[in-house]
């Protein structure tokens, strides 16, 4: 079974959006496989976003990214990635389309609510990264 990697970021764990979400989730028809309330450290936010590290964006990343505790979730399904990914919808929540979790509970491009794997190997990844192989 395919996986991606759902993470509930700071703005919507304090909007008291996790109970949405996860219901979203369910109803999209993911098995959530493994699921954790965390407060990242720099050190594992920097990890995680390594890919970004020369972008003029990954030092407020990271700061907002450990701002608060987030929702870390391993979710489940045939085409997990994309079809995650058309839930979520762009990575903008002004250019999200209608009914997606950005548009829904994002505020802006960083404080966008909710994380899902690119690919079928960085949701194999990113998974491992937090619940381990
Ligand atoms: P996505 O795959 O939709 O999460 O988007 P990206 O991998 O391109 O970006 C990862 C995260 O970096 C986004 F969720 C938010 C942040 N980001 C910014 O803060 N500013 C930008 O211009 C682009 C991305």
């Amino acid at each position: 079974m395919e996986r991606t990697l759902m993470i509930i970021k700071p703005d919507a764990v304090g909007a008291k959006h996790i109970g949405d979400i996860v219901a979203r989730v369910e109803k999209e028809g993911f098995n959530i496989t493994g699921l954790r309330y965390v407060q990242l450290t720099k050190e594992q936010a920097g990890e995680f976003y390594a890919v970004h590290k020369e972008r003029p964006f990954y030092g407020d990343l990271v700061r907002y990214m450990t701002s608060g505790p987030v929702v870390v979730g391993r979710l489940e399904r045939d085409n997990a990635v994309n079809h995650w990914r058309t839930v979520i919808g762009a990575t903008d929540p002004q250019k999200a389309d209608p009914g997606t979790i950005r548009k829904l509970f994002g505020t802006n491009i960083e404080s966008n609510a909710v994380h899902g794997s690119d690919s079928p190997e960085n949701g194999d990844k990113e998974t491992a990264f937090f619940f381990g192989a």
